[in-house]
């Protein structure tokens, strides 16, 4: 073991101290981190302890549950609000917000969480992930309701994501800058390794589920185009291409050499009512929040997504994020309609 790693508890209370903060969140922080030292294991062992395939049940976005979504967001559960520092929660996998049980203290922060992105990768043994958000209660809420959460990204208190891959990893921003932490299973904690993370403001490299493509409008089919002629077209250099469809892998993929994600909005989820795939409290906002003080961009290709004021607890919206010119260029496309 590297002794002179420091662990993500201490750096918080390092954090916390030139901040001249309670120490309340740092608190919060651990047990998030408990959560998703816990959820580690459960994805690591999966089919030996028979918790792969789907639930049976579908959650509030239609989507068909995997046994690993309601374990997983049980494990955040429980592991959140006993200890006083939540006021409430919302999640992915649940159509209501998650009140304190009135046996335990309420809390000033209110915790949103997707306890397990790209869950339908388990069963293929790929990476996947889980996205937290922290808020503030507002001052004089007793008993935060949902409507306490529809807060803009730009309010967030911290935005982070644990990534289950080869290693996993723990990436988190409370607004100076983007730190990455590595479980070291020897010692069961997250120890610094990844510090000050930055993405490149150039990329040759995109992601998209180009199976969208006949649906997309034409900005984006433009920008799109224009990479997959490469040197042969107006860019002048050849693109790579990605997509592992789990939004956690992808994000940390940007941060750590750059590259463009996209999940636009497009004609069929328009004739469907819907402004997107991903959602803005859970995906959106708290990975904008990490690639924006990384230096990138997030854009819905028209507006910032962290200025965007929510509507509802599980608002779809379009994601467009990463190295920032390449984002801004597809925002001007845009522009230029
Ligand atoms: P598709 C996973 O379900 C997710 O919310 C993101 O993690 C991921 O980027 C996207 O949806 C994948 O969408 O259409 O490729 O299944």
């Amino acid at each position: 073991m590297n002794n002179s790693r420091t662990t993500i508890t201490q750096f918080m209370i390092e954090e916390q101290r030139k901040i001249g903060a309670s120490g309340d969140f740092t608190s919060l922080l651990n047990d998030i981190v408990t959560a998703c030292k816990v959820i580690s294991n459960l994805v690591n062992q999966g089919d030996l302890i028979g918790v792969l395939g789907t639930a049976g049940s579908e959650n509030v976005q239609g989507e068909t549950q995997k046994k690993l979504d309601i374990i997983t967001n049980d494990v955040f559960i429980e592991s959140n609000e006993w200890a006083g520092h939540c006021g409430a929660m919302a999640s992915e996998e649940m159509e209501e917000i998650y009140e304190i049980p009135a046996k335990y203290p309420r809390g000033k922060y209110l915790l949103v969480f997707d306890p397990l992105d790209g869950s339908s990768n388990t069963d293929v043994n790929v990476s996947v992930g889980t996205i937290f958000s922290v808020l503030r209660v507002a001052d004089g809420v007793e008993n935060p309701t949902a409507e306490d959460f529809l807060q803009p990204g730009t309010t967030q208190v911290c935005g982070g994501y644990a990534l289950y891959g080869p290693s996993t990893m723990m990436v988190l921003t409370t607004g100076n800058g983007v730190n990455g932490f590595t479980l070291d299973q020897n010692i069961g904690e997250f120890v610094l390794t990844h510090p000050s993370l930055s993405i490149p403001e150039d990329t040759r490299e995109f992601a998209i589920n180009s199976s969208n493509m006949r649906h997309w409008e034409a900005p984006l089919k433009r920008y799109v185009d224009e990479c997959l002629e490469g040197s042969t077209g107006p860019r002048g250099e050849d693109f790579n291409m990605r997509w592992i469809a789990s939004m956690v892998a992808e994000v940390h993929r940007i941060l750590m050499r750059g590259g463009i994600f996209m999940y636009p909005i497009d004609e069929k989820m328009k004739g469907k009512g819907t402004e997107g795939k991903l959602r803005l409290m859970y995906e959106a906002n708290p990975m904008s929040f990490i690639v924006e003080q990384a230096g990138g961009v997030c854009s819905t290709g028209r507006e910032r997504i962290m200025d965007i004021k929510p509507k509802d607890l599980h608002q779809r919206v379009p994601v467009i994020m990463g190295s920032k010119n390449e984002v801004e260029r597809v925002v001007a496309y845009h522009k230029e309609g």
